[in-house]
């Protein structure tokens, strides 16, 4: 065989071989690319914090084209918030879904957020979050040592006391232990609102209150009806409006880092759309988790929350000193 000859076979070869060569390889090459992000969140399946995170996820997939995909862990099966956060650190969990309430020891720069009556109202906490200070505190979150990237914002409503004896006065809150989320400023919140307060997680609760270990706790409604808490011993719900705390999710930074920066892009923006998806569903759900504990015998007690405001002034003196001016940045968003 001449040289011309071998040269010529060997192209017919490699003109049937590549193609082949191709078939087997680019799909595991596809495959190998693809990424499944694990996302957690403590609240139950079909919770608005969890239909939304899904629905961000599909839409996901859609756009890649199925090459990254969520999987949603919803109920707490992922440990407790302060564990999903030391999950998401190391790249073990890619996003967790918590209270800006226990990211507060994490990333000191969020406690302005936690802080005791510091917004009028939701709709006042909506404008924030949606603003240029809320896209600051998602960056202070990035920017911090804690290996996490702030994703987006989610509501949480008003968090307000329940308990097995009726509140209707500082007074009345002498000598019951209630509890908070795991935040030295909530403890010191309560202490200062009359009651003892005691630090525990989510999961935790509805057995605490069943023991007799605490007497009450505090959230929204949709967290008091959904938990079924109301079945363990409190039975009146009296509006402090002690706090109105967002929701926040975040991203492992060693996940993120992995992205391209279309990927990166992309999420953001899906993101932003499950911060107003998550608001339409919260809406449209609040009412039905409200007639629902009234059903259920739960008492509402509406009150004068000027005492719990005032009880909490060092709370915000101690703590809100070294944001000075973000306050006022937060007071002036009308
Ligand atoms: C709920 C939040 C959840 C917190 C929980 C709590 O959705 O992230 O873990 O409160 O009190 O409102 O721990």
């Amino acid at each position: 065989m001449n040289t011309s000859h071998a040269i010529r076979r060997c192209f017919a070869c490699a003109a049937i071989i590549l193609p082949l060569l191709a078939a087997v390889a680019l799909p595991r090459l596809a495959a190998a690319q693809t990424l499944t992000l694990k996302a957690a969140d403590v609240n139950p399946a079909g919770y608005p914090n969890v239909v939304a995170l899904e629905s961000m996820g599909k839409k996901l997939e859609a756009a890649t084209h199925g090459r990254i995909t969520l999987k949603m862990f919803p109920g707490g099966v992922l440990g407790s918030e302060k564990e999903m956060l030391e999950q998401a650190q190391v790249g073990g969990l890619q996003i967790a879904r918590v209270s800006l309430g226990v990211l507060g020891p994490l990333v000191p720069e969020v406690n302005v957020f936690n802080l005791p009556f510091v917004f009028r109202d939701e709709q006042h906490m909506r404008q924030v979050i949606d603003g240029p200070v809320g896209d600051e505190l998602l960056e202070a979150v990035s920017k911090s040592p804690a290996r996490l990237v702030g994703l987006g914002w989610m509501d949480s409503g008003t968090r307000n006391l329940y308990t097995k004896r009726p509140v209707r006065s500082t007074d009345d809150l002498k000598g019951q232990k209630i509890r908070m989320m795991g935040n030295p400023l909530f403890i010191e919140t309560m202490n200062a609102m009359g009651g003892n307060g005691i630090a525990m997680g989510a999961g935790e609760v509805f057995s605490a209150l069943q023991t007799g270990v605490i007497d009450g706790a505090e959230n929204n409604p949709a967290v008091f009806f959904t938990s079924r808490q109301y079945n363990a011993g409190p039975r009146y719900y009296s509006l402090t409006r002690h706090l109105i705390i967002p929701e926040i999710f975040v991203m492992s930074k060693v996940t993120w880092d992995k992205l391209s920066p279309a990927d990166q892009v992309l999420l953001k923006k899906l993101a932003r759309e499950a911060q107003l998806e998550q608001r339409a569903l919260w809406d449209r759900n609040m009412a039905d988790y409200v007639a629902r504990l009234k059903e259920a015998g739960v008492e509402f007690i509406d009150l004068d929350t000027t005492p719990f405001f005032e009880a909490t002034a060092p709370v915000r003196a101690k703590y809100g000193a070294q944001f000075d001016r973000l306050l006022k940045r937060i007071a002036d968003v009308r």
